[in-house]
């Protein structure tokens, strides 16, 4: 899609002069683009076009945005040694004073602070790396602990919702729009084998054992920026935040840092897991949670693990099936790829299912 993207900045209330504007970032969802400054003594931007095809009330996302912003500065101002502009995102409003801007094509535009200096991983190097991951994102869910989840919008319903996933799937293989569904019969196949034991935190959730919090849901590795010496900087892509089970971010945030292999990586033989990685996030992470988690919730954990691989599996396939439709791609059959890649992944958690549950184990009977 091509934009005039020097008009739609210059819709928003920005210092200085643009020298530049570069697409940016590898995420799949939004269009992301750097603003440079040519004062470089003047901050840049971030500038993203909201996906209006997977968020489809823009307005209440942004509302969810700026509450959750605001109360993550809120909270870091009465931390002595914090720095709330470079540790949550900061909207730059338009010149109307909104927090988006919808374009004569229906398009929506936001904007962001840029933040210098900082790194987001696709795949994780180091121990420290991982452990400062844990660090943000435990810390996020803490500090949101206290911010009444009803005034969040639910911006996509049942994000992690294994039901709502399965029933999408299903949905999708009787429509068959593409005629794929004959090419992913094993993989359809492996889904429905775990259909019933993924169901567990949903039907603990139901039970009344496990409580909704305000979670990310979207806690990929790449979606925390990092420091220049890879210490915890700022938990973005904000879109998704909203109630969930902590397990779901649990999940997501060891789907990506476990795997010594691409989240699409073709040759299944390289896809395997890092057992220090898991370690070190896992410590940073309950050093940040584990003031507030419950213990079955804690033990919830290792179920997010293998439900989130297991839910992208879903995902992948789904829209492999649909044609398409939600994941950019970047060749044909990028979605399959990513489909089996995923299911690699989650054969691997499964058989060392006990491994990993002794290393949790040994970092929370160690007081935090
Ligand atoms: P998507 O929803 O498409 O994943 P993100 O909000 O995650 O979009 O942004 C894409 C990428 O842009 C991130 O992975 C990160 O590299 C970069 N990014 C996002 N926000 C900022 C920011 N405020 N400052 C610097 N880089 C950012
Ligand atoms: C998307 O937006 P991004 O690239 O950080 C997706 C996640 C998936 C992820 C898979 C809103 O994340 O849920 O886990 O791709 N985000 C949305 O890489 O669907
Ligand atoms: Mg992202």
């Amino acid at each position: 899609m091509s934009y005039n993207i020097s008009e739609i900045v210059s819709n928003f209330c920005i210092e200085g002069n643009i020298a530049a504007i570069v697409p940016y970032g590898s995420g799949h969802i939004n269009d992301t683009f750097h603003v440079k400054n040519s004062d470089p003594a003047l901050p840049g931007y971030l500038l993203q076009r909201i996906n209006h095809y997977v968020f489809k009330n823009v307005p209440a996302l942004m509302g969810n945005v700026q509450l959750v912003t605001n109360h993550l500065k809120g909270k870091l101002a009465q931390i002595p040694g914090s720095n709330p502009a470079r540790e949550v995102l900061t909207i730059v409003s338009t010149r109307d004073e909104q927090s988006f801007f919808c374009d004569k094509d229906g398009h929506y535009w936001r904007m962001y602070c840029f933040l210098k200096d900082t790194k987001s991983y696709d795949m994780v190097l180091t121990e420290q790396q991982a452990y400062e991951g844990g660090k943000a994102f435990g810390k996020f869910q803490l500090l949101l602990s206290d911010l009444d989840a009803s005034l969040l919008h639910e911006t996509i319903p049942g994000f992690h919702n294994v039901t709502t996933r399965l029933d999408r799937l299903n949905r999708a293989v009787l429509a068959d729009p593409k005629n794929r569904v004959k090419d992913v019969l094993s993989e359809l196949e492996f889904v429905i084998e775990r259909a019933g034991s993924m169901a567990t935190i949903i039907n603990l959730g139901k039970e009344g054992k496990l409580p909704l919090r305000i979670i990310h849901n979207d806690t990929k590795f790449n979606n925390i920026l990092l420091d220049i010496n890879d210490r915890e900087q700022c938990v973005i892509d904000l879109d998704t935040v909203m109630p969930g089970y902590i397990a779901y971010d649990f999940g997501d945030a060891i789907r990506t840092i476990i795997n010594t292999a691409a989240e699409d990586e073709e040759d299944l033989q390289k896809i395997k897991l890092s057992f220090p990685l898991f370690k070190a996030y896992t410590e940073g992470y309950l050093k940040g949670a584990c003031s507030f988690l419950s213990d079955v919730e804690v033990k919830s954990l290792l179920m997010g693990v293998l439900l989130i691989p297991y839910i992208q599996v879903i995902r992948f396939l789904t829209d492999y099936i649909e044609g398409d439709v939600y994941y950019k791609i970047h060749f044909p059959e990028h979605n399959l790829q990513r489909t089996r890649a995923q299911l690699q992944l989650l054969k691997k958690l499964e058989e060392e299912y006990d491994v990993l549950d002794q290393i949790i184990q040994n970092i929370v009977s160690v007081p935090q």
